[in-house]
């Protein structure tokens, strides 16, 4: 059985509003809903952290987003440390930043994943957090919600195609699935950086990033319009 993973469509990400809005985020909302139809299954993911989260600037005395870092610690493992990026206050649980976009057609999915919810945590993927010594630290409980439907497959879209959907993706086919991301379905916080190495990172894992307009869409019944 397939899935269809949307990864965090919500106002934040988005323009013209956003207080992280990925360039052009929100054209990729027809294509997506295009292609929910195509999924027996059919999740959302949303970014949905506490005011004291740990990636927000706002947190850290001093720091700037998107240039300065701060470093994560596993609660299970004080010896884990993960630098990890700052970024300005963005989905704020409960807040209009927090809300996916209107344009998706949630009368398409089935459930919906939270994520970023520890304060002390950050987790781009909507598996679990970063932390792999030991891992599973912050489980969404998604991986078993994927089984205990049957799924075999999955495939990714939405934003950030550099952060949460690369993690999220890069999870997916360590739990053993075979994974897609649909390159025209997502887009990153940093395109130049994404074609530069992002790609790459998460084809080395195992993800297939694939085209539109390439048969493995195809083969899944997609047809252009
Ligand atoms: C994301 C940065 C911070 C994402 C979430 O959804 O890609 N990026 N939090
Ligand atoms: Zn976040």
């Amino acid at each position: 059985m397939r899935a269809i993973l949307v990864v965090d469509m919500q106002e934040d990400f988005c323009p013209p509003n956003g207080s992280l809005a990925v360039e052009d985020g929100r054209e990729i909302t027809a294509l997506i809903n295009s292609l929910l139809p195509l999924f027996p299954v059919r999740l959302a993911t949303q970014d949905w952290h506490p005011t004291d989260h740990v990636s927000f600037a706002s947190n850290h005395a001093g720091k700037e987003p998107f240039v300065d870092f701060t470093t994560i610690i596993n609660p299970e493992n004080p010896e884990e440390k993960i630098e990890t990026r700052l970024w300005p206050d963005h989905c704020v649980q409960g807040s209009p930043g927090a809300a996916l976009i209107p344009e998706l057609d949630t009368s398409l999915i089935q459930d919906y994943v939270k994520k970023g919810t520890h304060p002390q945590c950050e987790t781009y993927s909507a598996f679990c957090s970063p932390f792999r010594k030991p891992r599973g630290f912050g489980d969404t409980g998604l991986a078993r919600k994927l089984r205990d439907q049957g799924v075999d497959e999955v495939w990714v879209v939405g934003l950030a195609a550099d952060y949460c959907v690369q993690s999220t993706a890069v999870d997916a086919a360590k739990e053993g699935f075979p994974t897609f991301i649909i390159e025209e379905g997502t887009k990153a916080v940093d395109p130049s950086e994404w074609e530069a190495t992002g790609r790459m990172a998460v084809v080395e894992a195992g993800v297939k990033v694939v085209s539109i307009e390439g048969e493995e869409v195809k083969s899944i019944g997609w047809k252009q319009d």
